[in-house]
């Protein structure tokens, strides 16, 4: 993570990395989607508050459990959970050492889609599992999301949306405008190219637009990570793995374990070595 990602991630509390995704990973990333179609769902996250404008026809799709889907398509999801080119940011926001949290699951959207009103922690009190602090030269979250895009998205078609800066906000957002319906100016929808990867905060006000775009539609994969000693969500395996997860590298297991510090198994740059320091 470079001093101008660093700049930019303190100060919006998200980060867009254009081209983070080689061609090859987004389109095997694409056909395993493509060939799995029957397997998409509708949002069980629906939730428009009392918001008029977030509406559309149909909810968001949805996709789950791609890690155990039948080869080879399981396979590319495996392999984003540990990308190599991840590890430097996860390691300057979370410090050495870090986890998956929940599943990784697909969000999908077409013409009229709705959205989903504009939720995150922001900074009015301190919550455990969603923060932003700088301290010592360094910044530390709690639960991050790296948000990979499949599909082409320009502003104003929809979907990821965000309130730049507002990991740090010590008021908390009014409901009318988590509700999209007044100071739309505030509210970024960001723009991405298929291959791009976008960080943010669980702390910083996100949420989904409305589908707008007839010719496009949305498709992107979020994957959750929280510290080492933090978990967000259920669905971590424990005390035994399932069997899927003996199929796994060593790195990928190490990011399935629960949460704690001693002894804990941690990533090296390369994606593959995994080391088990004694002591913190
Ligand atoms: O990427 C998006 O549309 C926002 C996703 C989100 O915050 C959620 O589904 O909880």
């Amino acid at each position: 993570m470079n001093d101008r990602e660093k700049f930019l991630f303190d100060l919006q509390g998200f980060l867009v990395v254009p081209e983070f995704l080689t061609h090859s990973e987004v389109d095997e990333l694409n056909a395993a989607v493509d060939a799995n179609m029957e397997k998409c769902g509708k949002d069980d996250n629906h939730n428009l508050g009392n918001s008029k404008t977030l509406v559309g026809t149909h909810r968001r799709g949805m996709f789950t459990g791609m890690l155990t889907w039948p080869k080879p398509w399981c396979q590319p999801f495996r392999e984003i959970i540990v990308h190599k080119k991840a590890i430097p940011y996860l390691n300057a926001i979370h410090g050495r050492g870090w986890r998956l949290d929940h599943s990784p699951f697909i969000l999908t959207a077409d013409m009229d889609t709705e959205g989903l009103i504009l939720h995150g922690s922001t900074n009015h009190q301190f919550f455990g599992a969603a923060y932003y602090i700088y301290t010592n030269g360094q910044m530390r979250c709690g639960m991050v999301v790296l948000q990979y895009q499949l599909a082409d998205v320009e502003e104003g078609d929809g979907g990821l949306c965000v309130i730049p800066g507002s990991h740090k906000a010590n008021f908390p957002c009014p409901s009318e405008i988590r509700e999209w319906e007044v100071n739309r100016e505030v509210v970024y929808n960001i723009p991405a190219k298929a291959g791009d990867m976008i960080i943010f905060n669980e702390a910083t006000i996100h949420g989904t637009l409305p589908w707008t775009n007839r010719e496009r539609e949305r498709r992107s994969v979020l994957v959750r990570y929280s510290p080492k000693y933090l978990h967000y969500a259920g669905g971590y395996y424990e005390p035994e793995f399932p069997e899927w997860v003996n199929e796994l590298t060593e790195a990928q297991r190490s990011v399935l374990e629960p949460p704690y510090i001693y002894n804990r198994p941690l990533l090296e740059d390369d994606g593959q070595t995994v080391v088990r320091p004694r002591a913190e």
